[in-house]
């Protein structure tokens, strides 16, 4: 750091709140969106110094997803669009709870620790979604990377998944020349144009989509990708921003709630889907003539597009390893069906997509989703070079070509760098119109285990420390041996308890055969939670 720059850093207006120490968490910071001007000011700094480190472009992203809309949050993307790397996760939590006093000399140990060489240009890839405390925030993260020389690109109110890919994409083109949106609207929207091909579809599937934006970023995303993908598929958007972020509407409500967003049409058996406030989750759901909610979650979406995968390849008759890899809160049905039905390898990792997307650039096509609507198919590049290489080979049979071309269109459509529900959209209507399925015969492949999703207030959630792809509790002691017994009374009984990441709660799953004792379930597991880690707030009694 030159002179100037270290001034500038000690003159800042930007000094440190005296709030409780933050965690850059499962998808950075997130907080209360009024203590957090610092936290973004220093994560300005903090990515001009990775992006010096890395010779690329590194991107922030400005979201708070889910949560409601007075909080926000703020996450790096390294330079292939991959979530920041985790040996920095606890630099950047270091970063933003230091004093101000010791701000300078913290930066010095980063910069000598890394070699980071600082005399080298960069530029940082900035988006926001729609919160109204963004502008603010944004202005602090763009006067952290400018008290360090470096350069700002602002893409504006953009998705999460839109940040990820413009980043992997400017940092891989090679003139360096900034991606534009419209270079990733025709991406998608052209593989989805081209896979469709000949195929006639008459009974059951219907080019009609209705969409519950969470009144957030991705209402604008889908209005536009409309523009590319012609009439192939209509897409009707409501919650699209008249309405309060993410207020009983998006995927996380849809998924937590298991029922309708707001206004939403309760027609039976109409397609619907919600995605949540960063548009980077997607959950389908219907109601039936009995007035009956029926969820299509992010384990129908992996088991949807491995059934495609699987067909695909075994027509292309390419030799290419399909894996799928889930979290613990994966429904146990969802996994037995794949495994002893679809037959395909599948993998447990710990909560954070992170973790997913690791796991799954280890097979040829990787396919991951959290259960909460948050994925994507990952292929290898090898793989990639073999599709391509085929698609030339003229020994091939006509419906091995197709097949092949097909899977080439897939990879054109699917963001890779990230969960993108745009793209995980035309994933789920290319396969349901492929198969002339309503979305009826989609979820007859199996049924759900009955299961729930609980939160306990504890004074520190840090306390419940876990470990075997979170699905076992180490502190505190004697917790996990009571949460057995628990379960072993349960009929495929099932549970686990772990700190969230993003939120300042512990959060319990438990799914067991009979419906009517999921709730009881749940609410014991929940009080086990209450006593061992000093429960505070009313004790989980009802649900
Ligand atoms: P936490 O709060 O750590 O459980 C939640 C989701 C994750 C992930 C992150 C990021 C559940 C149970 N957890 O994490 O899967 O999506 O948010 O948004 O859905
Ligand atoms: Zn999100």
């Amino acid at each position: 750091m030159n002179p100037s720059e270290i001034e500038s850093i000690q003159n800042s207006q930007y000094k440190r709140l005296n709030i409780d120490r933050i965690e850059y968490g499962t998808a950075g910071f997130r907080a209360r969106s009024e203590v957090l001007e610092h936290v973004f000011y220093r994560m300005g700094l903090l990515a001009v110094l990775r992006s010096k480190l890395k010779n690329a472009n590194i991107g922030l992203m400005i979201t708070a997803s889910h949560n409601p809309e007075s909080d926000n949050g703020i996450k790096l993307v390294d330079p292939h669009g991959e979530m920041l790397e985790i040996s920095w996760e606890g630099i950047a939590t270091d970063l933003a709870n230091i004093n101000d006093e010791g701000l300078i000399s913290l930066l010095w140990q980063i910069i000598n620790d890394n070699g980071i060489e600082m005399s080298m240009p960069v530029t940082i890839i900035i988006g926001r979604d729609t919160r109204k405390s963004s502008p603010l925030l944004l202005n602090a993260a763009i006067s952290g990377i400018k008290a360090l020389s470096g350069n700002v690109k602002d893409f504006g109110i953009i998705t999460t998944p839109q940040l990820h890919y413009l980043v992997a994409t400017t940092n891989t083109n090679a003139d360096k020349s900034f991606s534009s949106l419209e270079s990733y609207y025709k991406k998608l929207g052209n593989g989805f144009k081209r896979i469709r091909g000949e195929t006639q579809y008459s009974n059951k599937y219907k080019a009609n989509l209705y969409v519950d934006a969470a009144n957030g970023v991705g209402a604008n995303a889908l209005k536009d990708i409309q523009k590319y993908i012609d009439s192939v598929l209509t897409i009707n958007v409501f919650n699209d921003g008249n309405g309060e972020l993410n207020y009983n509407c998006g995927a996380d409500f849809v998924k937590t709630r298991s029922k309708l967003p707001l206004n939403s049409s309760n027609k039976p058996y109409v397609r619907l889907a919600s995605i949540d406030g960063d548009a980077d989750r997607l959950v389908y759901f219907y109601v039936d003539d009995q007035n009956k909610f029926h969820l299509m979650d992010g384990d129908r979406i992996a088991t949807l597009a491995a059934v495609y995968l699987k067909e695909l390849l075994e027509e292309s008759n390419l030799s290419l390893k399909l894996g799928i890899v889930q979290t613990a809160y994966a429904n146990g049905a969802s996994t037995n069906y794949i495994l002893n039905v679809l037959k395909i390898p599948v993998a447990c990792v710990p909560t954070g997509v992170k973790h997913l997307h690791a796991k799954a650039t280890e097979y040829d096509i990787g396919i991951y989703f959290e259960a909460n609507g948050h994925g994507t198919v990952l292929f290898k590049d090898t793989a990639i070079k073999l599709i391509q290489e085929s698609l030339t080979n003229t020994q091939l049979s006509t419906s091995e070509k197709t097949a092949i071309s097909k899977i080439m269109d897939l990879v054109d459509m699917i963001n890779q760098t990230v969960g993108d529900a745009i793209s995980d959209i035309l994933l789920v209507e290319t396969i349901l119109r492929t198969k002339d399925w309503s979305i009826v015969e989609w979820e007859q492949s199996y049924t759900d285990l009955p299961n729930k999703l609980l939160k306990v207030n504890v004074k520190d959630r840090n306390v419940v420390t876990v470990t075997d792809a979170n699905r076992r509790c180490v502190t505190p002691k004697g917790l996990q041996e009571k949460i057995n017994e628990t379960i072993a009374r349960y009929e495929k009984g099932r549970a686990f308890v772990r700190s969230s990441g993003t939120e300042d709660v512990i959060r319990v799953y438990v799914e067991c055969e009979s419906p009517s004792d999921v709730d009881k379930f749940a609410l014991e597991v929940a009080n086990l939670v209450y006593n061992f880690a000093n429960g505070i707030g009313p004790r989980p009694e009802s649900l």
